[in-house]
């Protein structure tokens, strides 16, 4: 960066924290807009103008310059920008099926982090389910089972954190089929935590999103057509009993024949994109959801 550029990126990160201090919402957000006009990318935004602001925020909590309240009240504007961010740049194009939960560890509020990793991940086009701050780790541990993720990212952001991480890391190895791991946040950082190619840590967001695509290349099975027929049959089934139809009543609807119903439920039929979209409308969902892993992978 150059010596103007830096100087630049100075003044606008004072007058970021400066306006999300006086609450003034709309100002703040010109500034980020300001700088993705000045042909700064969104991780740029992220890592080097709403960070070391909020990093500057918590200094000046730290030597009593200003109080929790300024605190929390330049945090939830940062969160308001990040979902306006969002709306900005998340595109309609089709999700990957591959799902990816976000979340932070029990006791942890500090979520702004993790919220910029799962909004990356997301722009990316990755399925993300994010769950925010303070999951206690039983339900993160019973909504991961829920939602069968292929990658968990969890965030731990203070050191309390650490003894909730490996509890969850620890019961996460033993599922069967169980999720890769992506850690992040500054005491993970901090920590000597062992990366292989089932977990990794990221030292910032964009690290992070970029070895979440690694992580999950790696284990990527290769898609077997019989595979998809049978988890598509499935997921129709249920779909179907869900509604309490009958094979007759889905058929009309979708405008095939029982006959054929009863073949795709069975996983014998391969069938043209057209048939997917059809079926999908009648049972009320999207073909991504009737194709997705956890149709085709689930025991
Ligand atoms: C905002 C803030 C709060 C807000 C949080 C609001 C919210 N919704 O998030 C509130 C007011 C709730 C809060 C509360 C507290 N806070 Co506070 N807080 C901060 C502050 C100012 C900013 C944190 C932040 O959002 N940073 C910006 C984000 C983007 O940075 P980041 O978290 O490091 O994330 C980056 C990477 O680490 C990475 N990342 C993060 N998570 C993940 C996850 C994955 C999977 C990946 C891949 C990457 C990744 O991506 C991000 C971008 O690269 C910091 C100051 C600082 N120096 O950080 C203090 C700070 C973290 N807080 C601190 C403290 C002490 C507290 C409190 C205990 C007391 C208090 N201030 O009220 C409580 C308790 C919180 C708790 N139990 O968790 C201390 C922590 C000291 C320590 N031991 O680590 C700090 C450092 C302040 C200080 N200077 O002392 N806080």
């Amino acid at each position: 960066m150059s010596a103007l550029n830096e100087y630049q990126t100075c003044q606008r990160q004072q007058l970021y924290v400066r306006t999300l201090l006086n609450g003034d919402d709309d100002a703040a957000f010109q500034i980020i807009h300001q700088s993705l006009l000045a042909r700064r990318s969104l991780g740029d935004v992220y890592l080097n103008l709403i960070s070391p602001a909020l990093v500057e925020i918590g200094q000046l909590w730290c030597d009593g310059e200003i109080g929790v309240g300024l605190e929390k009240l330049a945090s939830h504007l940062v969160l308001k920008h990040l979902e306006r961010l969002r709306g900005m740049h998340s595109s309609e194009r089709p999700r990957l099926p591959q799902r990816i939960l976000v979340a932070c560890v029990e006791g942890e509020l500090h979520c702004i982090g993790a919220r910029m990793v799962a909004d990356l991940l997301d722009i990316e086009g990755w399925s993300v389910d994010f769950l925010g701050a303070d999951v206690p780790t039983p339900s993160l541990i019973e909504t991961i089972k829920i939602r069968r993720p292929r990658l968990v990212a969890l965030s731990v952001r203070t050191p309390s954190g650490l003894a909730h991480v490996r509890r969850v890391v620890g019961e996460l190895r033993t599922m069967a089929d169980a999720p890769k791991i992506l850690l992040g946040g500054q005491a993970m950082i901090r920590n000597e935590w062992p990366s292989d190619a089932t977990c990794a840590v990221a030292r910032n967001a964009l690290e992070g999103v970029q070895l979440a695509g690694k992580l999950l290349k790696a284990g990527r099975p290769k898609a077997v057509l019989k595979e998809y027929l049978i988890g598509l049959g499935r997921g129709v089934r249920d779909l179907r009993n869900k509604k309490g139809w009958t094979q007759e009543q889905l058929a009309e609807s979708a405008r095939l024949t029982r006959g054929s119903i009863v073949a795709i439920e069975g996983g014998k039929q391969n069938i043209s994109m057209d048939v997917v979209l059809r079926l999908a409308n009648s049972l009320g969902t999207s073909p991504e959801d009737l194709l997705s892993s956890h149709n085709i992978f689930r025991s």
